[in-house]
This record gives structure tokens, sequence and C-alpha cells, in this order.
């Protein structure tokens, strides 16, 4: 497989002035009838280079330029291009292709999902429809035309507005539709299908009223709700907290089965995997209402950052995602609570980006290379790409960024364009200058930052030196030093010290002062405080504002007294999780010398502190009472040794649910008693968390009484976060009979609910007891498990491979056979998704010896298969490195 750099970067050749398309959908084959307006691109290096298009796995029909059929001695086709030599300046080119959706298992072009016809085209899925100039910086006018049989496909829809509609012979019937806005092919889309809606309608800032629409199968149409609430909320948010409006007068949602990602931006015409859009209360967990919202939000922000402005080639993918992401994150914290947003979010950053950051495929937020785009829907993209947008808000204060984006938008609409476009807007608006923030951009890695303290009781001084260095990653031997802001402040005796920054003026702009934000740049640098009456507590990183590794020595009473008395949410939370590291650490070391430790009683007294204090915020306890995943010890302690921190964490939850049994019994019974139906609002979210939690400390005692809890919320609850946090608790206790019995009942009841199936296959391939990889391998015979439907694969073997961590990294390596041979099972089926399961075995390096071995060995199968994908490959080879 070839590299594609981006320093090779070319402006196209050609442009692609207006786009005419007529689909004409058969049971047996669709044909795509394309006319393109075409010219030369003026600003082109080669006035006279060949038109090249991109086309893949189609049968070409006709082919002309001005009404003159090119003949086959006129064109060359090799693998995914078609030259013609010799073109006019400017000039109608004509084709017909012949496609098979019915057969399209990649689920990238046109394919069928069920009995629907849709797309999906980012990133380069459009070549896969017709031949084109399959490229984001190639923006056209489209017009599309769908002739389809009336019966079987009721429903045809295409990007911006519908403008004709007619009855055709035969039972088969025609839509016209036009989008006014040029776009990149990877934002068209088209849908044909028996599909109900749901409506409603917007009004927007400016009197446009906007039809909104969620197209489904006729059976969900009572779970559309809360993404049409998401959907006019998200629409408001956008025009109060960065004035952009809506572009057209109709907006539609279309939910998919069988679906590679969660949804997709499409102008107007936004597809959805139906695991983020429908929701209702007796079949969505409060985590899948999030989602839904969250997911909705994205895909309608990304008009504006994605759609009016674009990317102008994959390298600046993190573009329209970073800064999505960042948007949508910011708005799901104003709609529920933002401190466990943050948390959620940064969990995630810590464990998945963190280990990318740290794998072989480590890649900067705007990458060098790739081999297939694909590949690069990454945390590192998204995640990261979102907190360096953050950064930049941070930096420059809410109303200089929001100057920023104004340019930014103003300067760019309509158009193809970079991050340094997006940056530079930024410095341009506020003043700032983001030379060595840019590194962001350009360096892969996590930073490291070592932070120290020191009182001065004589000079009332406290210096805080932070030296910063970062990993070296694949292809980037050596860093420079990053602009890391450190949002900080100290805390004493009697609460937040007021803060004299040496060599600085206080911030205007904060009234008590006790806050700032440090502008960390140079390799080794000094913080001076001046005036601090007392020996400080530092609050650091507060709302984790840059994504690094920091390390300070906290003594574990510091991080208790953070815990109780920080000003930041986060970082009251955070201070929990580090005193939970530490006792972790000391009991994953026991574990490995064969002694036995008990769990620090800190801990506990602080577990029973919490549970005590009515005056706490219930989603906060719960946050806290929460030990440090097993995928985040993994990054704090290599080489990872998966079976002790597994054994530790086991040992530290049962040790809390014993000390505190009482405690968590009479918080589980206040919290049980809930005032009124199933909301998905903050407060309840909060208070259902805790009680689960409670639920879930209380079932490690393995005693009569808990499980009669358990199997009563079982029963009797009346919504599905509740049902479910009873089945977690179930399968993963030792009660044998009533959890087989529990499997089988729940089954029965669910079954004709595709998204809840996919629950409770999870719930299976996450039980962290023995015995759990023959069960999952038993679980892909089951007639539910569908392995063409991406959801089906990630709920078993995905949530098996990448949630598991216990069972998937079993000794005899039983988990990574398993692992590979899906990887090479769906290598044919849909590369996509078989790229993506490799995740957890291309970290082999980080493992204890044995293991590695026996990884790198499944990996050494992979590669040598006959015919890899060029996803597969590209992640298998660099794994392998
Ligand atoms: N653009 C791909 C799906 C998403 O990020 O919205
Ligand atoms: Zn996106």
């Amino acid at each position: 497989a070839t590299t594609i750099y981006l320093k090779d970067y070319q402006v196209p050749d050609f442009l692609i002035d207006r786009t005419a398309l007529h689909f004409e959908i058969f049971d047996s084959h669709t044909l795509v009838h394309s006319t393109l307006a075409m010219r030369r691109n003026p600003a082109a290096k080669n006035a006279s280079a060949p038109l090249v298009l991109d086309g893949c796995e189609l049968e070409l029909e006709a082919l002309s330029i001005d009404d003159q059929a090119v003949t086959e001695s006129g064109y060359e086709s090799a693998g995914e291009s078609l030259t013609i030599h010799t073109v006019p300046d400017s000039f109608t080119l004509r084709c017909t292709t012949r496609i098979y959706p019915q057969n399209n298992t990649s689920l990238e072009g046109l394919y069928k999902s069920s009995t629907m016809y849709c797309t999906q085209c980012e990133a380069e899925g459009f070549r896969k429809i017709t031949y084109f100039l399959d490229r984001p910086d190639v923006m056209s006018v489209y017009t599309v035309t769908v002739d389809a049989d009336s019966k079987r496909c009721p429903v045809l829809l295409s990007n911006g507005n519908l403008v004709s509609t007619e009855t055709l012979e035969g039972g088969r019937h025609r839509a016209v539709w036009e989008d006014p806005h040029k776009k990149p092919a990877y934002l068209f889309a088209l849908v044909a299908g028996d599909l109900e809606r749901v409506s409603d309608t917007f009004t927007t800032m400016n009197g446009r009223k906007v039809d909104l629409h969620i197209y489904v199968e006729e059976k969900d149409l009572d779970k559309c709700d809360h993404a049409m609430l998401s959907l006019k909320n998200a629409m408001t948010w956008d025009e109060e907290v960065y004035g952009r409006e809506y572009d057209l007068d109709i907006f539609n949602i279309v939910a998919v089965d069988d679906f590679n990602m969660g949804a997709m931006e499409n102008k107007s015409l936004n597809i959805f995997n139906t695991s983020c859009v429908l929701a209702s209360p007796g079949t969505t967990t409060d985590a899948g209402f999030q989602r839904v919202e969250g997911v909705v939000a994205h895909e309608y922000f990304h008009n504006w950052s994605g759609n009016r402005v674009t990317c102008r080639d994959w390298f600046q993918l993190s573009l329209k995602e970073g800064f999505t992401v960042f948007r949508d994150a910011e708005f799901s914290a104003d709609m529920g609570s933002r401190v466990v947003k943050r948390v959620e979010d940064v969990g995630l950053l810590r464990t998945a980006q963190f280990a990318e950051d740290a794998g072989p495929m480590a890649h900067p937020v705007r990458p060098d290379s790739y081999m297939e785009i694909s590949n690069f829907y990454t945390v590192t993209i998204y995640e990261k790409g979102a907190e360096v947008v953050r950064m930049i808000h941070t930096l420059l204060g809410p109303e200089l960024f929001r100057k920023g984006s104004d340019l930014y938008f103003d300067r760019f609409d309509g158009q193809a364009v970079t991050c340094e476009d997006f940056v530079k807007a930024m410095e341009d608006a506020s003043g700032m200058d983001l030379g060595q923030f840019r590194l962001w951009y350009s360096q892969a890695g996590t930073p490291q930052v070592d932070a120290r303290g020191e009182y001065d009781a004589e000079a009332n001084t406290y210096t805080l030196t932070f030296k910063q260095s970062c990993p070296k990653t694949p292809g980037q031997p050596q860093k420079e030093p990053f602009h890391i802001p450190i949002a900080m402040g100290l805390l004493g005796d009697a609460g937040a010290l007021r803060l004299e920054l040496k060599g600085e003026a206080p911030n205007p702009d904060t009234a008590d002062n006790t806050h700032t934000v440090l502008h960390l740049k140079q390799a080794e640098q000094q913080f001076v405080f001046e005036n601090v009456p007392e020996k400080p507590v530092p609050s650091l990183l507060r709302g984790f504002s840059a994504p690094v590794k920091l390390q300070f020595d906290y003594s574990r009473d510091e991080l208790l007294f953070l815990m109780q008395h920080d000003d930041d949410g986060f970082n009251r939370w955070e201070a929990a999780q580090q005193l939970g590291v530490l006792a972790l650490k000391e009991l994953v070391a026991a574990h490995q010398n064969n002694e036995v430790r008990a769990l620090d009683e800190r801990l506990i007294t602080a577990g029973r502190n919490l549970l005590n204090d009515d005056s706490l915020d219930l989603a906060m306890v719960a946050l806290m009472l929460t030990l440090p995943t097993e995928a985040y010890m993994a990054e704090v302690m290599q080489p990872v040794d998966v079976l002790s921190i597994h054994a530790a964490r086991m040992q530290a939850r049962l040790e809390l649910a014993t000390a505190l049994k009482e405690e968590f019994t009479n918080t589980y019974r206040t919290l049980s008693r809930r005032q009124g139906d199933y909301q998905p609002s903050a407060e309840q979210i909060a208070q259902r968390s805790l009680k689960n939690l409670c639920l879930q400390y209380l079932m490690l005692l393995n005693d009569e009484h808990s499980l009669q809890v358990c199997m009563e919320q079982l029963d009797t609850s009346d919504n599905m976060t509740d049902r479910i946090a009873a089945l977690v608790a179930l399968v993963n206790s030792e009660h044998e009979p009533q959890k087989a019995l529990a499997l089988q009942k729940f089954y029965q009841d669910w079954q004709h609910e595709p998204l809840v199936i996919n629950q409770w296959f999870q719930i299976q391939a996450t039980s962290h007891l023995p015995g759990t990889l023959k069960r999952v391998q038993e679980l892909l015979n089951h007639p539910a498990f569908e392995i063409r439907n991406p959801n089906k694969v990630r709920a078993v073997i995905g949530a098996f491979c990448g949630q598991n961590a216990v069972n998937f990294h079993q000794t005899d390596g039983a988990g990574y056979r398993f692992l590979a041979d899906r990887v090479i099972e769906l290598n044919t089926l849909n590369p996509q998704i078989a790229s993506r399961l490799l995740g957890p075995l291309s970290k082999w390096r980080k493992y204890l010896p044995e293991q590695q071995a026996l990884m790198k060995a499944e990996l050494e199968r992979i590669a040598a298969e006959p015919k890899l994908s060029r996803d597969v490959f590209e992640v298998v080879s660099k794994s392998l490195a």
C-alpha cells in the first residue's frame, strides 16, 4: 500500500462546478448516471494535466465528454482511478456506472441496510458510487434524481430541497433534490426506503422556519422525541453561543441499522447509526440518552464547522472534528452537569487517547501521512483535537475565542481550508501569539509535566517549578517544548489564596484573583507567587486544562484535602483518582509479590465521609467513589500486568463494600425513592448513577440480601438504566442459576429491540468472570448475532477485546487468537471495522513479555494473510514495525 503525505498536497487540476446525478435503483443493481460540468483549475500547477478521476469497484457502462463517447483507447483504468489523457479546458463529462448496493458489506458508498438504501461517503466512499474528483477541496453544487420502486422505497431523500416528485411507469417513482450549497462529495447522501417520520419545526433567530424530520422504521417512531428535542436545543445553542444560524428550509435525520460510525453530517441529510438517535426510557440507558444528545448536536454543529467551512484535505480532518467535538462537549456540559461531562471526557482521553499516543499508530492532531484515511478517525483527531481547541479557548478566554470563531466562519465560508487557517483566525482576532502553540498540531505524543513546589516561609513565596518533555513517537524522535496552559490555584487552611505572580500585574478579569492560567512554554520554567501567608497545597491543571500527564508528589493527606476543599470540581475528583491510584499501586505490588496487604484505610474513611455528607452533589459522590479504571491503571503502570491490576482493583472494591456496607445500603435505599416519571435530567441521572454504584458494591458481598435487592430492581424497574445496572451486577456475581435465568428472561423480553439486545451481548462479553471467552464464542452463533452489523460486532467482539482486559489477556493467548480470527474474517467483509478491532492487539508492546510474544504472533498471522485490505495492512504493519 502506498503512503500519502501532507507535504505532497497540490491543488486539484480540475474543478467540478455542477454535479447532476441520476440514480436508478433496481433490486439487482443500481445505475448511476452522472453529468459533471468541469473545467481546468486556473490555480493548477500543470495546465495540461490529464483528467484523473477516482473510482472504486465500479462497472463503467458509458463515458462521454461533451457528448462524444470516450472509447476504451481514450481512457486508462488502474487501481482506484480512471485517467482520460486529453480533455478540453472546460467540458461536460457524462458517465454511467453500475453498482450492487446489496452486495456492499463495506458500508461505504451506496449500500443496503436491511430493506433500505443509504450512503456513507466520508471519507472516500463517493468513489464507490461513480467516477469523480473524490477529495474535499473539490466542491460542487448537486442536483440528484432518484428513481426506485414506489412500494419498496416510498421515501426518496437526498441533500438540500425537494424540487419535484413524479410517478413513473412500472410501479416506480422519482424525486429530484437540489442542494444550493457547494459541497465536497463526502457530504453527499441518498436514502431510499420504507420509512416513517416524526416531524417538528424550528424558527431560526432571523425568522427562517425550518422543517425537521426524523426518518425511522415504523416500529421506532416512539423513540425519536429525545433526538428531536436535542436537535432543537442544539440549533438554539449554536445561535446563542456561536451566532450560527441554520441555512436551509429542511433538516432531515435518518436512522440506519448497519453503520460503521456513530453518524454522518451530510448536508441537511444526517444519517445516523440507530444507536445514536433512537431513545426511549424503556429501552435506553442514561448513557444512551446522553450519547444521542451529544451526537445529534455534533452532527448538527458540523453544518458550520465542517460543511460551510470544510477541510482542504484529509490531513486537516481535526479542523472539523476537533472543533466540533469541542462544540458538542460544551453543549452537553451546558445541558447537563459540566463536571461530570468533563470527568467522562478526560477519562476517555487519558485511557484511549493517551494509549494511542504511546502506541504504534501515534500521530499528530494533523497527521503528516497515512495509508488509509479511514484509520485516522481516531481519538487523537477527535478528542485530542478537541482538547487543542479547548486550550485555545482557555488561552483566549470566551470573548476573544468567539471573536476568533466569527472571523474564521466569515473568512472561510464556502471554502475548504486548513488547521493553520483556523489558528491564524484565532490569532488575528485575539492578538495572541500562537506560534509555539501550533506544535500541538504537528507533534504527536502526550507531554509529561513534572511539577514541584517550594514554600519559603521567610520570604512568603511559593515557587512552582515545571519540567516538560514528550516521548518519541513513530517518525518523531525529538520534540520541542509545547505551550501548555496550566489552570491553577493555591489552597490554604482557610480556603483559596490570592495569587500574586511575581513579575505580573494581577489579572483584572478575575475579581478574587484565586485562579489563574500559567503559560508553560519552556522545557523547565519557574513561577513564583508572592505574599503567600502559609504553605499552600497547589491545585494544578484545573479542569484538565491541557492533555498532559502531570506528576506532582502530593502526600495522601494533601490529596484528601484537595478532595474536600478544591474550588474546582474536576480537581476534587482528580484528587480522589490519584489517591485511588496510589492505593491500587500498592495492592498491585503486593499481588505481584504474593503478599497480603489491606486497602489504605484512608480510602475507606473518605468513602464513608462522601456517603454521609448530604450536602454533596450526588453525581460527584458517584464519580469519587469509583476507583480508577483498570484501563487508567494500565496507563500509569507499565509494563501492564493486567491480572494483578484486576485482582488489586477487585480487592479494593470488596474491602470498600465490606467496610461501607451500611452506608451503601442506606444510600441505595434513600435513592431508590424517586419522585415522578423517568427523565434523562442531570439530577435524575446523578441519583441513578450513585444508586447503581451502591448496588454494584453491595453485590460484591455475594450475600442473599444484596441478591434480593438486585433481583427486585431488575424485575420492577421502569427504565433501562436501572435494569441494565442490575443485570450487570448480577452477571458479574457468582449467583449462577439466577444469572442464567435473568439473561434468558431479558432476552425473551427484549428480542424485538436490536439496540437492547446489543446491550445484552455487551454485558455478557464484558463479564470479568472466567469462561467469558467461551460464552463470547457461543454468542457469535446466537441467532441475534450478525457479523455484518457493526453494532453487533462492537457489542460482542469489540467489547470483549476492548473492555474486558482480564479475559482478553487470559494467559494462554486464546483471547488474542479469537480476535485475530475475527479480524481475518472481517478483513474482506468490512475492512474499516476489521481494522478498528485491531486496536487492543496493536498495543502489544505495553504488556508483560509472555503476553507480548503471544500478541505479536497473532499480528504476524494476520500479516501473513494473502489479501489484506489497506485498512488492516496499515495497522498490522505499523504495529509490527
Ligand atoms: N464525519 C464523520 C462523523 C462525525 O464525526 O460526525
Ligand atoms: Zn464529526
